[in-house]
């Protein structure tokens, strides 16, 4: 590994925060290229479960430097929460934590937008942290970047446009318009000096590691089929998490990311709305939820739970050129009775192999199943994949074949000694 993007393949959660940090220790730098505070991944650390949001997973191990690029949006006060939170847990991030000045900025407004859309006849099930206004602010060239909200009286003026531009929908939401600007203005009196120290040119910090073959990963958040252009459009988040994405959201040339590293859970899970095929609503789903313990990492909620998508991992797969996946989640299938894999969809008797872009055949599409056997033994534990249940080691033989890239490693738990190689 010298570049690696480690991204989901699914509609996020499929475990990237562990192999991000099983992969970490080999690495020199750690780099979140999308999102913001509205990720989190669950690593477990000093073995205590720990939620990170906005920091790169890499955090956790001392000495690697941790960059939040151009293409995150990052929330001011989360991230200084986030940081005094590594301080109090005493995790060292001096000197390793870089936050981009090209970064734009979540502010309040954001966050009261956020939750007023969502209040409305689109809901998109969002996590409420103000991602999509704080894009859409970038998109329509009146956000605020990270070298603005340093500078007082550039800050100030951007500030004043932006709450004009927002007094209609700020004052539906029952917004005190003064009192906010007030509040924000304050704010950043703390805010502003906070993050300084951590501001730097990141896509040129990347490009002198890269000269000196430093290894470099770039942990995505979400997934691919949350991803704003290949994802269940509207209901996506307003970034690229695909590969893709690195080149604008850190400032890369594609020429200069060696691998892509594809994580894919064994089953599937969404959270938020929108189109899922493959959503089980009967003692199956209802089992993976609890035996996964699928409940949403930043907002506590239970995520929906289905069969595997091949049709999802597949698309996935390409639009990423994903060669290599990891596999995780295997274990919380062993005491299935049955399994199931949607191999394709079926609309008013028409087969579709490739995802499809209509929103009525998203929506209404029922899954063409292939069903496996129980594994039939225990999985946890298992350090050799030849050891693995045979029906356990068949099907993830047939994610290969469906999907169109090879399987890794497999995790089976979730601490860093519980993923195996599959040989
Ligand atoms: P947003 O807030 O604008 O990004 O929401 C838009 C859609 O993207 C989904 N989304 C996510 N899906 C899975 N995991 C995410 N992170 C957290 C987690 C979510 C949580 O790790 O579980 O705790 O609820 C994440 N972030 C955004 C979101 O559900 C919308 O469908
Ligand atoms: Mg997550």
């Amino acid at each position: 590994m010298s570049t690696l993007v480690v991204l989901g393949t699914q509609w996020g959660d499929e475990g990237k925060g562990k192999v991000v940090h099983y992969l970490a220790k080999q690495a020199d730098y750690i780099v979140r290229y999308q999102g913001g505070n509205n990720a989190g991944h669950t690593l477990i650390y000093q073995n205590k479960p720990f939620v990170l949001h906005l920091i790169p997973s890499g955090i956790l191990f001392p000495g690697k430097k941790c960059l939040i690029a151009n293409g995150v949006v990052i929330d001011p006060k989360a991230f200084k929460e986030e940081v005094e939170f590594l301080k109090k847990t005493k995790i060292s991030y001096k000197g390793n934590l870089f936050v981009s000045e090209l970064a734009h900025i979540i502010l309040p407004y954001h966050k009261i937008i956020d939750g007023y859309l969502e209040e409305g006849n689109v809901k998109i099930g969002t996590t409420k942290r103000g991602i999509g206004p704080a894009y859409s602010d970038k998109v329509k060239r009146i956000g605020i970047r990270i070298a603005d909200y340093l500078e007082k009286e550039v800050f100030e003026d951007l500030l004043e446009k932006n709450l004009i531009e927002k007094e209609p929908i700020l004052k539906k939401a029952g917004v005190n318009i003064k009192k906010l600007k007030t509040e924000i203005l304050n704010d950043r009196k703390k805010l502003a000096p906070f993050i300084k120290p951590f501001v730097v040119d990141t896509s040129l910090m990347i490009a002198e590691a890269v000269k000196k073959n430093k290894k470099i990963l770039f942990e995505s958040a979400q997934g691919t089929l949350l991803d704003l252009d290949f994802g269940t459009y509207p209901f996506v988040t307003s970034s690229n998490p695909i590969a893709g994405g690195v080149c604008t959201g850190a400032g890369v040339g594609p020429s200069d990311i060696d691998s892509v590293l594809g994580v894919v859970k064994a089953y599937t899970t969404r959270v938020g709305e929108g189109p899922f095929t493959v959503e089980l609503f009967d003692k199956y789903g209802e089992f993976l939820r609890e035996k996964g313990g699928e409940y949403g990492a930043t907002t506590g909620r239970p995520r929906r739970c289905g069969w595997f998508d091949a049709v999802v991992v597949r698309h996935s797969v390409r639009v990423s050129g994903i060669k290599h996946l990891i596999l995780t989640k295997l274990d919380c299938m062993e005491e299935l009775d049955e399994i199931k894999i949607c191999v394709a969809y079926k609309y008013k008797g028409k087969i579709y192999k490739e995802f499809p872009a209509s929103r009525i055949v998203q929506r209404d599409a029922k899954p063409v199943y292939e069903t496996f056997p129980a594994f039939k033994g225990k999985i946890r534990g298992i350090t050799d994949f030849k050891k693995l249940p045979i029906n356990a080691q068949k099907y993830v033989r047939r994610l290969e074949e469906l999907v169109g890239a090879k399987i890794d490693l497999i995790s089976l738990g979730r601490k860093r000694e519980e993923t195996i190689p599959v040989n």
